[in-house]
């Protein structure tokens, strides 16, 4: 079997051990450690290569994360330029308490925006390390999963021709929207969906963040946050009623609603921006089960989204393409079958621990503005028993930053 990359032949079909479908962190992650072990890949991306390095997502990365990135080589721009988190702030009842999660684990968080994240991994697989990607790519088709010769098509974006590319492997990492979770024989597949019934109106603002961490604001008038992004560049988020118009938010109404959500004695309003990104999220989480059929394995977004309630998404991203990375690589480079097949179990552990957390998480931002007393007197319990019982602040802080000693 042949682990070097074909050279770009652009008729005749191809073959590579491993397509990759998707170029976010999942499979550009999947892409560089195949590639740091001499293993052909190629990735297919629906959107430009411009697209991808500016679509801004996440920025909030656990530790484990970062070292695991650290571990491959893929860390260098992250460590120089992230910011380090060591705690964040609960807003409630006019009063701000501050949670210093770094005190209690030790550990800590890195804010990085996740387009600066695409853009040093595409620049790391495709010019560093020598990855094929091909961009703009239409209509993917996965064929033969469940034979040892499986094949991916797609329609090429220059000229519309379908191409054929034989593998070994697929990593379906097409995130929420994508064609790979398609794929999956429904009579073998079981989708275990929630939603929340409640929006978040995610806003991006050219503004510094009005405090030095993540802010929390548990009001009945809705949940609001603040997560910093950079100096100059802040997140905000305001609960909504699901499915929300954007248009319903102007500028003064934003500012409005944040300052009071986030209103607490002594603290600085947030600082006013242009709003330069806008949209309603509807909050809801999936799991996929199983992420395997045949030689098809999901990673990232396409196999389970969590609601951003705890910032986990992009974290479990990574935790799913470290694993699948290194185990093709021992599968196609010794033969050792062992890791791809505990594969999905080793990933669902941790994803389940967070779905949980986050559900948790969701009745502590929500439960306040429920138009419940009951919902509304049992959020702020939770709440102040993080701020009572060091027992409560031990086990939300591992929680919070992913670092239980197992999943
Ligand atoms: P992605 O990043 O969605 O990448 C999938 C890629 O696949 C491409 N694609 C296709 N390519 C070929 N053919 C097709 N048919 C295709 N369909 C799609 C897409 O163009 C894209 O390039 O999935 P991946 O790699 O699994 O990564 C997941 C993360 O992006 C996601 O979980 C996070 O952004 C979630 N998330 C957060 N996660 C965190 O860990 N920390 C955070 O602070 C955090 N904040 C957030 C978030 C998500 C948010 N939104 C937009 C839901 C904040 C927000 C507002």
């Amino acid at each position: 079997m042949s682990h070097a990359s074909p050279p770009p032949d652009s008729d005749g079909p191809q073959r590579f051990p491993v397509v990759v479908v998707g170029a976010g962190p999942a499979g550009l992650t999947v892409g560089n450690i195949l590639r740091a072990a001499s293993v052909g890949c190629l990735v297919l991306e629906a959107e430009t290569r411009e697209v991808i390095e500016r679509r801004p997502r996440a920025g909030v990365i656990e530790e484990w994360a970062v070292r695991g990135l650290e571990k491959r080589g893929l860390a260098r721009n992250l460590l120089d330029r992230a910011e380090l988190h060591t705690a964040c702030e609960f807003r409630f009842e006019g009063e701000r308490y501050r949670f210093p999660y770094g005190e209690l684990t030790g550990s800590h968080h890195f804010v990085y925006p996740q387009p600066l994240l695409v853009t040093d991994l595409v620049r790391e697989y495709a010019d560093v390390r020598g990855g094929e990607i091909r961009f703009g790519v239409r209509d993917v088709a996965l064929h033969d999963l469940d034979s040892d010769q499986p094949s991916v098509s797609y329609a090429c974006p220059e000229t519309g021709e379908r191409r054929l590319v034989h593998c070994d492997f697929v990593a379906g990492c097409d995130g929420a929207r994508g064609a790979t979770r398609a794929a999956l024989p429904p009579e073998r597949v079981r989708i275990a969906r929630h939603d929340y019934g409640i929006g978040w109106l995610a806003l991006l603002a050219e503004a510094p963040p009005s405090a030095d961490c993540v802010l929390f604001g548990c009001h009945a008038r809705g949940f609001a946050g603040q997560m910093p992004r950079s100096p100059e560049l802040t997140r905000y988020y305001l609960q909504c009623p699901p499915g929300d118009d954007p248009d319903n938010w102007p500028h003064e109404r934003v500012w409005s609603e944040l300052r009071q959500r986030l209103g607490a004695a002594g603290a600085p309003p947030p600082t006013e921006g242009r709003l330069i990104e806008k949209r309603v999220l509807d909050m809801h989480d999936y799991v996929v089960e199983p992420m395997v059929h045949g030689r098809l394995h999901l990673a990232g977004d396409a196999a389970h989204l969590v609601a951003p309630i705890a910032a986990k998404g992009m974290n479990l991203a990574l935790h799913d393409a470290f694993l699948l990375g290194d185990a093709l690589v021992a599968r196609l480079t010794t033969g050792d079958d062992s890791g791809l097949g505990g594969y999905a179990e080793a990933c669902l552990r941790r994803v389940w621990d967070y779905q949980e957390f986050s559900q948790w998480l969701s009745e502590v931002y929500h439960g306040t503005a429920a138009g419940d007393p009951f919902r509304a007197g049992t959020a702020l319990a939770r709440l102040r028993r993080l701020f009572t019982s060091p027992t409560a602040a031990a086990a939300f802080a591992e929680q919070y930053l992913g670092t239980a000693a197992r999943y």
